[in-house]
């Protein structure tokens, strides 16, 4: 087959996160309230800022703004993690960051599988958190060696959907019907099974060791835990969750409110109780319940450079050794006050945080000067901002964080379930499971701003050196 008629990744992406998207809001019906509260407020946001709209509307596509950003699953063997790296690749996917959860008590390590370059993000930005299981931080050996056999005896993607990942691999792409054959069959990976693969007291065993233990290892497949649009105003969706009958974890994660948005901030309902059945050894169904599934929102702001991320720890860090916000909600104004405080030693305009090194800048060309700034000038970005020739504009933090992350997952995961295990990042373990290396964030955002600054001086370089 020629590679002209293959259907691009990004289009298999978009209609992925469709296909997603449609299917959780049909088995969680409290996310498309939050979806329909999410739309709403970012109409209004739009309405009150025609600035803001002006601006999106020259540098992101407006009329999906409420999409889909993220969601995120959990997988159990190495075997699926690595599936899971060829399948995300169909759709132009691929991992990017590595996150050690262990430190903050839940025994995983994870991965985001997103798009990489712009052009991708901006058609569909759709990524994955994906977390893979690690028992070997689990103290009980016998429980551990269970777990291991029923993990390792399950199939989570269906004999289509391994077919159509060969034939995408072995031949560069897939086809329109293939394409469309493919989303629906990889649905399947991520669908919610209300029947356990575990009896009840196995589940309880499993649960007791870690209630995410029990998530992972006791159903058929890597059902989607949440999914995650986009706000444009998350003070104000956190505010109104409970007006809308849903009820919002305890505190925003990530950083303060502030004029200039750094990294990412993010909120979700609690996860809700739901109904499964458990086989017993006779093979009758008895009822039971379990806990996982959210919905969560985000909004993004600047991608920092290490020194930007290290001061951004640090003040984190700092806040929570004065307070730590409890689960039930209890101290939230006061956690909020002392980030807010803490956090006033980040600098909160953009020519500060550039001048100061702490985060990354697209620069542009302002084609006006195009051959009227000097060779000294054209030579130095420094010199051709000054001179008004080239703006700057934030590029936008695309990943995760752990601590953040840390908190969505203890929040959903019932407020005793506070556990801790000896901080073990394994990055290498990681990859060798995943089967490749995962890219490397900050290297990755330094390279597009070395390019936009190296297109700057190629558009402004006098024509006497042009040649
Ligand atoms: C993933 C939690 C992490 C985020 O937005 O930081 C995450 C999980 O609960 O499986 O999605
Ligand atoms: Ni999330």
């Amino acid at each position: 087959m020629k590679s002209g008629t293959f259907t691009s990744s990004d289009v298999i992406r978009a209609s992925f996160s469709a296909a997603m998207s449609s299917m959780y809001r049909t088995e969680v019906p409290a996310y498309g309230t939050l979806m329909s509260l999410v739309a709403e407020v970012n109409s209004k946001t739009l309405a009150a800022s025609p600035e803001l709209k002006d601006q999106l509307q020259e540098t992101d596509t407006l009329d999906r703004i409420s999409e889909e950003r993220h969601g995120a699953i959990r997988v159990g063997t190495p075997e699926e993690l690595s599936m899971l790296r060829r399948v995300f690749a169909v759709m132009g996917m691929y991992p990017v960051g590595y996150y050690d959860l262990s430190e903050a008590g839940v025994p995983v390590h994870s991965t985001a599988f997103r798009p990489v370059n712009g052009d991708a993000l901006k058609i569909n930005p759709f990524r994955v958190f994906t977390s893979l299981l690690r028992l070997n931080l689990i103290g009980d050996t016998g429980l551990r060696k269970k777990a291991r056999a029923i993990l390792g005896a399950r199939q989570i993607f269906t004999d289509k959907a391994i077919t159509l990942v060969e034939k995408a691999e072995a031949e560069g792409g897939l086809g329109a019907d293939d394409a469309q054959t493919f989303v629906s069959e990889i649905l399947e990976t991520f669908r919610w099974h209300d029947r356990a693969s575990v009896s009840s007291p196995l589940y309880q065993r499993l649960h007791d060791a870690h209630r995410l233990i029990a998530d992972v290892v006791s159903f058929k497949g890597p059902h989607i835990n949440h999914l995650t649009p986009r706000t444009l105003d998350i003070d104000a969706v956190q505010d109104l969750m409970p007006e809308h009958g849903i009820s919002p974890k305890a505190v925003i994660e990530g950083p303060p409110t502030r004029a200039c948005p750094i990294l990412l901030r993010q909120t979700s309902f609690k996860a809700l109780e739901e109904s499964v059945s458990f086989q017993n050894s006779d093979g009758t169904w008895e009822t039971g319940s379990h806990t996982a599934r959210f919905g969560e929102i985000e909004q993004r702001g600047i991608a920092l450079t290490p020194k930007g991320r290290a001061l951004y720890d640090r003040l984190l860090n700092d806040t929570r050794k004065i307070i730590r916000p409890a689960a039930d909600g209890s101290n939230a104004k006061a956690y909020i006050t002392a980030l807010s405080d803490t956090f006033k030693a980040f600098p909160d305009n953009w020519a500060d945080i550039r001048r100061e090194g702490l985060g990354y800048f697209r620069y542009s060309a302002i084609e006006r000067f195009a051959g009227r700034v000097t060779a000294r000038e054209a030579a130095d970005i420094e010199a051709l901002i000054a001179r008004g020739a080239v703006r700057f504009d934030p590029i936008v933090y695309e990943d995760f964080l752990p601590v953040s992350a840390a908190g969505i997952f203890q929040s959903n995961l019932g407020d005793e379930a506070s556990q801790t295990f000896v901080a073990s990042p394994s990055q290498r373990e990681f990859e060798t499971d995943l089967g490749t290396a995962v890219l490397d964030e900050f290297a990755h955002y330094a390279g597009l701003e070395q390019a936009s600054i190296q297109q700057c001086l190629q558009i402004l370089r006098p024509a006497a050196l042009a040649s």
